[in-house]
């Protein structure tokens, strides 16, 4: 991995969709917060694409649900939030300079990045409130094409999770780290799971980048068990994004 795309909060931020009670975010000490995540991107080794903010679209920063990357090939996706959907055009164009194949998710389909979460060679897809069966089952076949596997994960009587992502990471290797609520899927097994301890299920969506692994700050547990296993561990504030339901792998696309 040795890029990443990345658009900061726009003034408009505030108004976007969230569901957890935590308060208005503030834009400036968002803007503040994402250019200590660009910065720590850049530390990790990767090359920034830097996308102006999109004020028509205060969910626009959260970059990682517009497309799905994978080797050679851009899928572009079909969010499950009406008002996010117009954020496509935009990721599609700054793809361009990147990929020449792309596919898309066609209605009535709809999936976020946020619910892919990629495991080295296979795919965990989930079916949330956001991601539906149809979409789901499209990136399936688009997979397949590219010669990968993947497995459905339902999520959507999973409480307190928008997305796959906000549950579980993938840490390197055979490795993710999980939230209770699903540590235990059938899913998942073959797999070694990292227990995001009750009361930090936020920091459940890290993010690995090359030889480092980005934490949100203020989660001390697993922050401790994640340095125990071995990690380097940068934590990086992320409370605005939180307020609108978003985390740190959503503030990129990282390929
Ligand atoms: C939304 O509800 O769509 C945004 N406020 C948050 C999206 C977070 N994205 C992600 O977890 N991949």
């Amino acid at each position: 991995m040795n890029r990443a795309i990345v658009r900061p909060p726009a003034d408009t931020f505030a108004s976007g969709l969230t569901t957890v009670r935590l308060g208005a975010p503030d834009v400036a000490a968002a803007l503040a917060q994402h250019e200590k995540y660009c910065e720590a991107l850049e530390a990790c080794g990767l090359v920034l694409t830097r996308l102006p903010a999109d004020p028509p679209y205060p969910d626009s920063t959260f970059v990682e649900d517009a497309a799905v990357l994978l080797p050679g090939l851009a899928v572009l996706t079909r969010p499950g939030a009406e008002s996010r959907q117009g954020e496509v055009e935009a990721m599609s164009a700054a793809l361009a300079s990147f990929f020449t194949d792309f596919r898309t998710i066609e209605p009535p389909g709809t999936l976020d990045g946020g619910d892919v979460c990629e495991v080295g060679d296979h795919f965990f897809i989930g079916v949330s409130h956001r991601t539906n069966d149809a979409g789901a089952r499209q990136l399936v076949e688009i997979l397949v094409e590219s010669g990968l596997a993947s497995t459905l994960v339902d999520v959507r009587s999973t409480p307190g999770i928008l997305h796959l992502k906000s549950g579980i990471a993938w840490l390197g290797e055979n490795r993710l780290a999980a939230i209770e609520a699903l540590a235990d899927r059938e899913e998942f097994r073959g797999h070694e799971i990292v227990r995001v301890p009750a009361g930090e299920e936020y920091a459940a969506n890290c993010v690995k980048v090359n030889d480092a692994l980005l934490v949100a700050d203020g989660f001390p547990s697993i922050e401790g068990k994640l340095r125990g296993l071995g990690y380097i561990v940068h934590t990086l504030e992320v409370s605005e994004f939180r307020k609108m339901d978003g985390g740190l792998s959503c503030l990129s696309l990282r390929f």
